[in-house]
């Protein structure tokens, strides 16, 4: 692999601003070693290992005693010599010694640049790259572990695979071109038939996985909703285990929806507490009850309260003719009567039927889009659904001509190379030489 170099040696504060133990200073280039050996007398002698060393500006004055680490190109993050600078945390000693290196010839980085600089030497595809954004973006435990298993490339080997696949295909159909002359020769057309399908196949239940990764990125959206004073803000707090909506005796207390995020199991979601449904002539508490119901319209699952069994179920009811959500009817109050009932049961003032409720709701959830398997590959991005369906309906086209004979195998198969291509879009891989690499050695025919 050679490893591109960015001509200029690029720096920035790795770590977040503001006061803290450690801040991490990253430079990155051809330059790098040579920028930073300016600033520290002791030049760590182990590559990758961790020295004390006291870092100085160009007067020689000391601005910090810090961890200098080495990692020589191309075995860095970027794939060029990158040096990490651990220094005091705080706003001015980080800020000192960016400025020195500066000073001596480095450039501030652009956001995501040293990652730009690690796809661009090969060290990551582009859906690894995607990933470290998204690890770092992680709101819930859910999304970290897909960001890891993307990081690990687990979709970049199921994307690459998919792309053999069809690359195989042009493998056949090429045989088919080059020797026309033998009519029945080893490729059947029942043959590529199987294939394209099968390769259809393998796109469709990739695509099928798309929507389970838009929901674990925005979370499901979960609606609290009901009649004025049943509770409602009241299970929202309980269910976060914090104060977070205004709770009090008057109905109509809540006039906004109130969103947070937590998980219900393996999925997160983002539970919304909303204004009672009821008729009122208050201006204010009317556009609540418009917010809410267009919540309801959206909504994955309702939590639909009422303070009594036969409440929760009229609410039920209700909500069910607003939106397709699943619902759940949830008795709220549960501490005040005693009657065993047969929907969900809860009280916010002992915490009963809380955890029971979460496990409701990721069951009604999973119902809906399928188990989270968060282990094994997802599409997670927009980009990459866009680009894989784009795949598949170059296959489909070719499928079609194939099955029609309308076109000669030669035009149509102009689909699998479309087809190629936008599977190595996903993972930022361009690879023209494959094919033919395949065909002389697959097919050994000596030409
Ligand atoms: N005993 C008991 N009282 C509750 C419980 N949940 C809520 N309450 C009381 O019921 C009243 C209304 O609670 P809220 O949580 O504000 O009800 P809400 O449905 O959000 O009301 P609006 O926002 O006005 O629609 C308050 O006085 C709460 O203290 C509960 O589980 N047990
Ligand atoms: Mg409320």
């Amino acid at each position: 692999m050679s490893t591109i170099l960015g001509d200029d040696t690029i720096t920035a504060i790795a770590t977040v601003e503001g006061r803290g133990a450690i801040a991490v200073i990253r430079i990155s280039g051809p330059s790098a070693f040579a920028i930073v050996k300016r600033h520290v007398r002791q030049w760590p002698v182990t590559e990758r290992h961790a020295t004390l060393c006291t870092i100085r500006d160009h007067a020689g004055d000391v601005l910090d005693e810090a961890l200098v680490t080495t990692f020589a190109g191309p075995a860095s993050f970027t794939g060029e010599d990158v040096v990490e600078i651990a220094t005091h945390g705080g706003t001015i000693v980080p800020t000192l010694v960016l400025a020195a290196l500066i000073s001596s010839g480095a450039r501030l980085a652009e956001p995501g640049e040293f990652t730009r600089r690690a796809v661009l030497n090969g060290k990551y595809d582009l859906v690894q790259a995607e990933a470290i954004g998204d690890l770092i973006d992680s709101k819930s435990r859910a999304m970290q572990r897909v960001a890891v298993t993307q990081l690990d490339g687990g979709l970049s080997r199921r994307i690459n695979k998919l792309r053999e696949e069809v690359i195989n295909l042009e493998v056949l159909i090429a045989y088919d071109i080059d020797f026309p002359e033998e009519d029945d020769g080893p490729v059947s057309r029942e043959r590529v038939g199987a294939a394209t399908a099968a390769a259809v196949q393998s796109l469709t239940s990739l695509l099928e996985t798309a929507p389970a990764g838009e929901l674990v990125r925005e979370g499901a959206l979960v609606v609290v909703a009901g009649a004025p004073n049943v509770g409602k803000s009241s299970l929202f707090n309980a269910m976060l285990g914090r104060s977070r909506a205004i709770v009090t005796e008057i109905p109509g207390t809540t006039r906004d929806a109130i969103e947070a995020v937590l998980e219900a199991g393996s999925w997160p979601i983002r539970l919304v507490d909303t204004a009672g449904l009821r008729d009122t002539s208050d201006v204010v508490e009317q556009m609540g009850i418009e917010v809410a119901t267009q919540y309801l319209g959206s909504a994955d699952v309702i939590l639909a309260c009422g303070d009594t069994v036969q409440a929760a179920a009229e609410t039920a009811v209700i909500v069910s003719t607003m939106s397709g959500a699943a619902v759940i009817p949830v008795q709220t109050k549960a501490d005040l009567t005693e009657a065993p009932s047969s929907v969900s049961a809860v009280s916010a003032v002992t915490g009963e039927g809380i955890r029971e409720l979460l496990v409701s709701i990721e069951a009604a959830i999973s119902s809906r889009h399928g188990e989270l398997t968060t282990d094994s590959p997802i599409l997670f991005r927009e980009r990459q659904r866009y680009c894989v369906e784009l795949a598949r309906d170059e296959l489909l086209a070719f499928q079609a001509a194939l099955a029609s004979e309308s076109l000669p195998v030669s035009v149509a198969a102009v689909h699998l190379r479309s087809a190629v291509d936008a599977l190595a879009d996903v993972t930022g891989t361009i690879d023209v030489e494959h094919v033919l690499d395949r065909l002389f050695r697959t097919f050994c025919v000596g030409k």
